[in-house]
């Protein structure tokens, strides 16, 4: 059975859920992280040195960064072990799907999370409007640039549903619950994903 630390409605935690939904695997989650605490007492930080969320515990095998969970969890326990479709073999195809787990860790994320937490963990008179709609446009640039890449495609990469979509549509989320969705492909492609039973279980819900 697997162990999955971390708080529900931490995104990095429901893009482990929502995989664990798509391979079909059981596990258990413990609450931790902002009000659940425990993140930064030592039995955690001895699993996780960093103190953060989510954290994997499979068997003897402990492993954080949530992509990394990820991509481990298709490769051990996709079809075949292979996982051609969520995490896909062929080289092309995973290295453009990696990019975009990279892209969302390294470019993306930094850039929604002072708006994400601005508008949704800030009491309204306590945001600063003015350095949140900065921030706001920054990022609506980068959906512009996901916009303009899925013309004329119906997933990110190789033509199927993969952990690149899993993750960008975890942040999609994010900002279509903050912003208008007004890119035409990107809309195209967010409608599609909305219906896997794993976004609507773990993404969709309300934002806390
Ligand atoms: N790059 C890390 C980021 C982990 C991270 O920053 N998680 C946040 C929640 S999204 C966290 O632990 N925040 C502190 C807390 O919840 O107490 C990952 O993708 O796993």
């Amino acid at each position: 059975m697997l162990t999955i630390w971390g708080r529900a409605n931490s995104v990095n935690v429901q893009k482990v859920l929502w995989c664990c939904k798509e391979l079909g695997l059981a596990y258990d989650r413990i609450d931790a992280g902002l009000q659940f605490g425990r993140n930064n007492e030592p039995d955690y930080l001895a699993m996780n040195p960093m103190g953060r969320v989510p954290t994997l515990v499979d068997g003897d095998f402990v492993l954080w960064e949530s992509n990394s969970i990820i991509r481990y969890l298709a490769m051990q326990y996709g079809p075949d072990n292979k996982n051609d479709t969520l995490y896909p073999a062929e080289p092309k195809v995973r290295a453009s799907a990696d990019r975009w787990l990279d892209w969302a860790l390294s470019t993306l994320q930094p850039a929604e999370r002072p708006v994400f937490w601005g508008y949704i963990r800030t009491n309204a008179a306590d945001r600063d409007m003015k350095q949140l709609a900065a921030a706001a446009s920054e990022v609506e640039k980068l959906w512009h640039v996901v916009d303009a890449h899925l013309k004329g495609r119906d997933y990110l990469e190789g033509g199927t549903f993969t952990l690149a979509d899993l993750v960008i549509a975890a942040y999609a989320r994010r900002w279509f619950g903050i912003a208008e969705l007004a890119r035409p492909e990107l809309e195209h492609w967010y409608i599609g994903i909305t219906q896997r039973a794993g976004f609507q279980r773990y993404v969709s819900p309300a934002l806390t």
